[in-house]
């Protein structure tokens, strides 16, 4: 929790410039619009998709049925990373953690019977935006609906990719081409679609605090501005249709204080760069409550987190919001957790009486002197930012990643010393085993379904004019001409897979590799004096004393899951332990796991998976592992890992599960006591 006067008077707020100022006024701290709820409420847009196009269409028909109010779709990692269902390196990762999307017809059967040109579509994409976008495009084209009516939101926020969510494809440079080149297709042809989502959320959930948070997002915005800026196009004439996106946590006041700042500060730089609009200098955002404060344990507690969280959002004046389901630390939400979460928005919106007034905090001597903390704090992290030469050499050095790891690592250390207590975790801890049941994805059937598909699609179109489609991409791509979305609406319209218009710019521009690090310093700084910590180093200290050497960890990532917190969390918990350890490259397949285990030796291997693809994954490990004269090395597993899974991972050869919220200690104690037994045979 952040440090809160015991109380705040009149002192504190009296020489505040935003006081005065109205919602719908600029610097729109009170709030984008004049009468916020009174006239249109939030919209309830829950993040939805998983498997096939039909069972995601029936989950969307089922949320616009139960009150949602904007659909908001979530794709398959395979998606993401531009690979098609058939593709060897997508297999286990399929449907996992979102709707596959092949092609077009994919995408008409997402939204069968549902009417496009009033319903607005939220879709989560950055790296395979333009034949995600162009799918959606064509799509709506082919049952009716015109471009100019599509309502909704592309995230298209390939920056915070590169620093934190890590679904990339291409290097930073073409990367920013392909998403201005998406600005400036859509602010020309499609008038109502926010072109951009320019997240924060991610950031939290990597582990960044508020104020971290909310610099980061405003300095990638401020390189968006200056890529479109470029093109030549007015401010004022697309500057609305960019959209934010916040992360709200249990920092209950402080997270208020973050929207409505987020606001200033954003009118304040528009402003600042020409544009006279209010239309231009109003932040609209869309906010979702956070996933890293959801528990394995007590997950019903969660319930009581979200409601808490999603209240937050509201207070800070947000335009849409996603409520988390109680358990999603555990799998996937099953149809009445996802209903629970919904029904949270639905009773603050109908029965709290929560619409009726604009920014409620305004005028509280404590809000507003957190709003403008807020705002100084922020200001400060961005002048850091400049002072490394903007937020791209930020990126390029490596010091974004390092901040947010630092932050990330100092919080699970409050957590495991108690400092920062979690109802359930590290305080009023219960034994009582809570059953809820978990969601079961069945890929195989998904896989085989997309092949077949992807085949007859294939039989059916014109080669010809998808090659040339295609070419005439790669051939933007090379020269550095035409517009990118255009093009791939073309070729997709061609009946193109995701895929190929992937390959196509593969020709001109490699996929992009990033390095993965920790900082061995970061976790343990805090925890110098716990005893319990102290007590994990001295047993690694006896092992390494006696056996001449550290123990050793090669941390994985396997597939195709980019979320990485955890996993470099961990590595530097481990390290400051006292193991040597590393950590492989995201999306590492077992044949380089095997390279780095060849070069060097280690004692156990901890593998990290957040994208449900765990059982093919690690079983897959294993086999290459025995078939190469590992089968004695010891595997831990990391990750949100339903329970009934954990025994069929326990057959495979995994010795552990840490489930989220174990303390860094037990995991250091339980991987050295397995590997202190392995040396003594
Ligand atoms: C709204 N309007 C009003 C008022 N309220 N006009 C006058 N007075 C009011 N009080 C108008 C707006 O200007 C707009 O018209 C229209 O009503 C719709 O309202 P909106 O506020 O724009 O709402 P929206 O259509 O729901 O759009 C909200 C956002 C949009 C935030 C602008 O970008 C959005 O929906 N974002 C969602 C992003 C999302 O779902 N992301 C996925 C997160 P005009 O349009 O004519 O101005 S999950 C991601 C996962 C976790 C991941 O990333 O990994």
């Amino acid at each position: 929790m952040q440090n809160h006067k015991p109380y705040y008077t009149r002192d504190d707020i009296s020489d505040l410039p935003h006081l005065s100022s109205l919602p719908g006024e600029a610097p729109f701290v009170r709030g984008p619009f004049e009468s916020m709820y009174r006239q249109k409420p939030w919209t309830i847009r829950q993040y939805t998709g998983f498997a096939s196009a039909e069972e995601s269409n029936a989950a969307f028909k089922r949320c616009l049925a139960e009150g949602g109010q904007g659909l908001s779709v979530a794709f398959d990692l395979a998606t993401h990373l531009g690979f098609d269902s058939d593709h060897p390196a997508a297999q286990a990762d399929v449907g996992r953690t979102g709707v596959a999307i092949d092609s077009v017809e994919d995408m008409k059967r997402l939204f069968a019977g549902i009417d496009l040109s009033q319903v607005s579509v939220s879709m989560t994409m950055n790296g395979a935006v333009l034949p995600i976008m162009a799918t959606f495009i064509v799509a709506a084209e082919e049952s009716g609906v015109p471009r100019q009516q599509l309502r909704g939101t592309i995230q298209n926020d390939i920056l915070k990719e590169f620093m934190v969510r890590n679904t990339y494809i291409f290097e930073p440079e073409p990367s920013i081409r392909i998403s201005t080149d998406v600005v400036e297709y859509l602010s020309q042809e499609l008038p109502n679609f926010n072109s951009m989502s320019i997240s924060g959320y991610h950031f939290q959930e990597a582990g960044a605090e508020p104020a971290l948070e909310l610099a980061l997002t405003l300095a990638n915005a401020r390189a968006y501005l200056d890529q479109i800026a470029d093109r030549g196009i007015d401010l004022d004439a697309f500057c609305h249709r960019l959209s934010f996106f916040f992360g709200v946590g249990m920092n209950f006041f402080d997270e208020i204080a973050k929207l409505r700042a987020a606001r200033l500060l954003w009118s304040e730089e528009v402003e600042r760069r020409g544009a006279t609009s209010d239309r231009a200098k109003r932040m609209k955002m869309h906010c979702q409550t956070s996933g890293w404060s959801l528990t394995a344990q007590e997950p019903q507690n969660n319930l009581i987190r979200t409601t808490i969280e999603a209240m937050a959002a509201v207070f800070g004046g947000t335009q849409s919001l996603h409520t988390n389901a109680y358990d999603e630390a555990l799998s996937l939400p099953t149809d009445h957790s996802a209903r629970l979460a919904r029904n949270t928005q639905l009773i603050l919106q109908h029965e709290t009486g929560i619409c009726d007034v604009a920014d409620p905090w305004g005028g509280s001597y404590m809000m507003e002197a957190l709003t403008q903390a807020m705002v100084n704090k922020v200001r400060g992290y961005v002048d850091d930012i400049d002072a490394q030469g903007g937020v791209i050499a930020a990126i390029e050095s490596g010091w974004v990643r390092d901040r947010i790891h630092e932050s990330a690592a100092q919080t699970q250390a409050a957590t495991d010393s108690g400092r920062r207590p979690i109802i359930g975790v590290n305080r009023f801890v219960s034994d009582e085993e809570l059953q809820s049941s978990t969601r079961q994805i069945d890929a195989e059937s998904l896989i085989g379904e997309q092949r077949h598909r992807l085949q007859q699609l294939r039989e059916r179109r014109d080669d010809e004019a998808v090659d040339h489609a295609l070419a005439a991409l790669s051939a933007s791509a090379r020269q550095q001409q035409g517009n990118l979305l255009a093009l791939t609406v073309d070729a997709i319209r061609a009946r193109a897979t995701l895929g190929e218009c992937t390959r196509a710019l593969l020709l001109s521009w490699p996929r992009y590799r990033a390095l993965s690090r920790f900082s061995p310093n970061a976790y343990a700084e805090s925890r110098r004096h716990d005893a319990s910590w102290r007590r994990a180093q001295r047993r690694v200290e006896t092992f390494s004393l006696n056996n001449l050497r550290n123990p050793s960890i090669l941390i994985v990532k396997l597939g195709l899951d980019g979320h990485d917190r955890g996993a470099r969390v961990v590595a530097a918990a481990l390290a400051n332990a006292g193991f040597r350890v590393e950590l492989s490259p995201l999306f590492s397949t077992p044949q380089q796991v095997l390279q780095q285990l060849h070069k060097t030796g280690f004692d156990a291997i901890g593998i990290s998976l957040l994208s449900g693809a765990h059982l093919a994954l690690v079983q897959e490990l294993k086999t290459a592992l025995d078939r190469e004269g590992y089968a004695d090395l010891p595997l831990f597993l990391g990750g949100v890992i339903p329970k009934e899974d954990q025994t069929r991972l326990e057959a495979i050869g995994i010795q552990h599960v840490f489930g989220p919220g174990t303390p860094m200690e037990r995991i250091v104690e339980s991987i050295l006591a397995r590997v202190a037994l392995n040396a003594t045979e």
